[in-house]
């Protein structure tokens, strides 16, 4: 179309017309919207199928997008309101969206995810050759060179993914004792876009933060213990915390090999689907993953309004609804029994009540030393798998290559790592030696707690689809400690009279409109069904829009804003050209 610029008036319109006949305009960027150019999705709420269409119609480029994002960034992480949502951005972004525009034109996209923007969280592993740190938010991993990428970059780089950045995250996914979620010795302390100093929750704060309010397409998280649906929840987007062995959690800093998966965090569970279609699968690097059924399901096909028809679905009312108990708020569960009704009204059978039998030993006091047992057993387990990965490591300037080496830099480095205290989970799992009898034992007791008198217990017991809770509260517990898979889709919002609590030195929780999730849960792979399920809810209910961030955590810019001025001067032209054929 350059070129049709430059000639001469006659040949301009006749490229024009020739253009128009085999419907190309549309494809180059000419589509014409009310204002005479292409209606461009609003980037706070923009879907990835959304931005596909946008990409293929040629509306705007995965460049446009990359500057778009970049420029939300700016606008709200330090500046304005201070999120902190990412902390750090990936400077070849911009060169390889060009280059993924290029391929699109030529020979089509590769996957539902080419050219589209994506935020990791900090604990991801992306080589460092390309100029970004992986840290989990600390300074002791600053400059270090991993391996390789994690196992679920490679996928999302082959799928065409932009790797825009990283997220901000509770330091080592929260293995830092009383420390406030959200806050890294590099990033700072992250907060939650619903009300100013909100918690974010963790430790896959940023990650929630930045799809929350579109500061990129799409974000990964991680959990060990409710660090995606936590987080996903608190920040009014869908998380899925995969099955245990769906996605690789090779390259990722861990905790514990036992409960760490790797899932998306987005604004839909289209997009939630989409991502996890592509990071599922198997990789030799985790061979937890060899244990997944052999075809990885396209978990786009689960998004069916109806899915619910027919289910039946527990309500695990012991413990995980008293709130003297889960300390949450009385409007979560006023919310949650609406939720019960929408269920129901969708063609499902609610099963209420479907007590897990080991719902008394999930409670963090009277039985907390089972419950601590369990914690000190994964710290064991966290000193040999992290200091794997940090003896791993090509290369680290900080010189930390061990647990112990970790204890040291934090003690001789306060100001950069500074909270008081924060160092006791270190020092215990430092204190730990190998795999004993109890570990062992341990291990076992998790899943007779997590599954055995669990949840598969109930799922057995009343024949259900999955259970529901509200997302926040000891909801992910049982499902942690067997590695079973969790969605969770917007349920509410705080009320506005709520009395605002101190959730850290710098965070309030509970605040007004501080956003809450519903969770489904059931058993080992049943992550097709699930999302079917919070679909079903969700397109139902459409809670994510009743309440937007406050005005100042939302960012201004739109993609009409970085549309190149050139490129804008030949569209106009063109568009004026077409109206003459009309
Ligand atoms: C990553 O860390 C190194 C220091 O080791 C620094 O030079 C570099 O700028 C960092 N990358 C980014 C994108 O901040
Ligand atoms: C930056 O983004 C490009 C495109 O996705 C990717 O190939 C590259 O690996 C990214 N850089 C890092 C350090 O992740
Ligand atoms: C993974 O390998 C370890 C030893 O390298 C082994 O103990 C474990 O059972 C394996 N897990 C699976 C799921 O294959
Ligand atoms: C809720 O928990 C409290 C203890 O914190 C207990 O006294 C009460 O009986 C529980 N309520 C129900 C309905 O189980
Ligand atoms: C998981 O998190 C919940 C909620 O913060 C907490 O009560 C529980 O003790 C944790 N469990 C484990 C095994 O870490
Ligand atoms: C907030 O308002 C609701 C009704 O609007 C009321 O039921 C509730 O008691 C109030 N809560 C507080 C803490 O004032
Ligand atoms: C991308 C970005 O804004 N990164 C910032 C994260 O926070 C640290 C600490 O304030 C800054 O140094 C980074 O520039």
């Amino acid at each position: 179309m350059v070129v049709c610029i430059w000639f001469p008036l006659a040949l301009i319109l006749l490229c024009a017309y020739l253009a128009r006949s085999f419907s190309i305009p549309s494809r180059l960027g000419f589509g014409l919207g009310e204002a005479g150019g292409p209606t461009l999705p609003d980037l706070y709420e923009a879907s990835v199928p959304e931005l596909q269409a946008g990409l293929d119609a040629g509306h705007f480029s995965s460049v446009d997008l990359v500057k778009a994002y970049f420029a939300r960034i700016e606008e709200v992480n330090i500046n304005g309101p201070g999120l902190r949502a990412v902390i750090e951005l990936n400077t070849s972004a911009l060169k390889q969206a060009e280059v993924l525009d290029i391929e699109r034109g030529r020979t089509g996209k590769r996957s539902d995810l080419h050219g589209i923007p994506i935020l990791l969280k900090d604990n991801i592993a992306t080589i460092a050759a390309e100029g970004m740190n992986t840290t989990a938010g600390s300074f002791s991993l600053l400059g270090s060179i991993v391996p390789e990428d994690a196992g679920v970059v490679k996928r999302l780089r082959k799928a065409g993914a932009i790797i825009l950045g990283k997220a901000n995250l509770s330091e080592w996914a929260h293995f830092r004792g009383n420390v406030a979620s959200g806050w890294s010795g590099r990033g700072g302390q992250a907060s939650s876009a619903y009300f100013p100093h909100a918690d974010p929750c963790g430790s896959s704060s940023g990650s929630g933060i930045a799809a929350s309010i579109g500061l990129a397409a799409v974000t990964l998280g991680s959990e060990t213990n409710g660090s995606i649906t936590c987080p996903a929840s608190k920040n009014n987007v869908v998380g899925i915390k995969p099955t245990l062995g769906l996605t690789s959690r090779a390259g990722v800093i861990p905790l514990s090999a036992h409960q760490d998966t790797i899932g998306p965090m987005t604004r839909s569970l289209t997009d939630a689907a989409i991502v996890l279609s592509v990071i599922a699968g198997k990789d030799p690097n985790d061979n937890f993953t060899l244990a997944q059924p052999p075809v990885v399901p396209d978990f786009t096909k689960a998004l069916n309004k109806n899915a619910l028809k027919g289910k039946r679905i527990g309500v695990p009312r012991r413990v995980f609804l008293n709130d003297s108990m889960t300390e949450n708020d009385p409007s979560i569960g006023v919310a949650f029994e609406e939720a019960l009704i929408t269920i129901k009204a969708l063609g499902a059978t609610v099963v209420d009540p479907t007590d897990l039998p080991s719902a008394d030993e999930f409670i963090a006091s009277g039985t907390r030393t089972r419950v601590m047992n369990v914690d000190f057993k994964a710290w064991q387990l966290i000193s040999v798998q992290l200091n794997q990965y940090l003896e791993g490591l090509i290369e680290n300037p900080s010189g930390v290559r061990s647990l112990a080496d970790l204890i040291k830099f934090n003690d001789d480095n306060p100001a950069l790592e500074k909270p008081e205290g924060y160092e006791d989970q270190f020092v215990q799992a430092e204190a730990t030696n190998g795999f004993d009898a109890e570990y062992f034992a341990t291990l076992a007791r998790n899943y007779d707690i997590g599954s055995t008198r669990g949840i598969d217990f109930v799922l057995k017991k009343f024949n259900l689809d999955a259970i529901v809770l509200p997302s926040h509260g000891f909801t992910t517990t049982p499902a942690a400690v067997v590695g079973y898979p969790i969605v969770t889709v917007p349920l509410g919002f705080l009320p506005d009279n709520v009395t605002i609590g101190s959730a850290g030195p710098e965070t309030v929780y509970p605040a007004p409109g501080v956003p809450f999730g519903l969770s489904f849960l059931g058993t080992a792979f049943s992550d097709f069904e699930l999302i079917s399920f919070g679909f079903a809810y969700e397109q139902k209910t459409q809670t994510r829009l009743m309440r937007k961030a406050y005005p100042a955590a939302i960012p201004k810019t739109q993609l009409k804003d970085v549309i190149g001025k050139g490129k804008k001067l030949r569209r106009g032209l063109l568009s004026l050209l077409l109206h003459l054929f009309d």
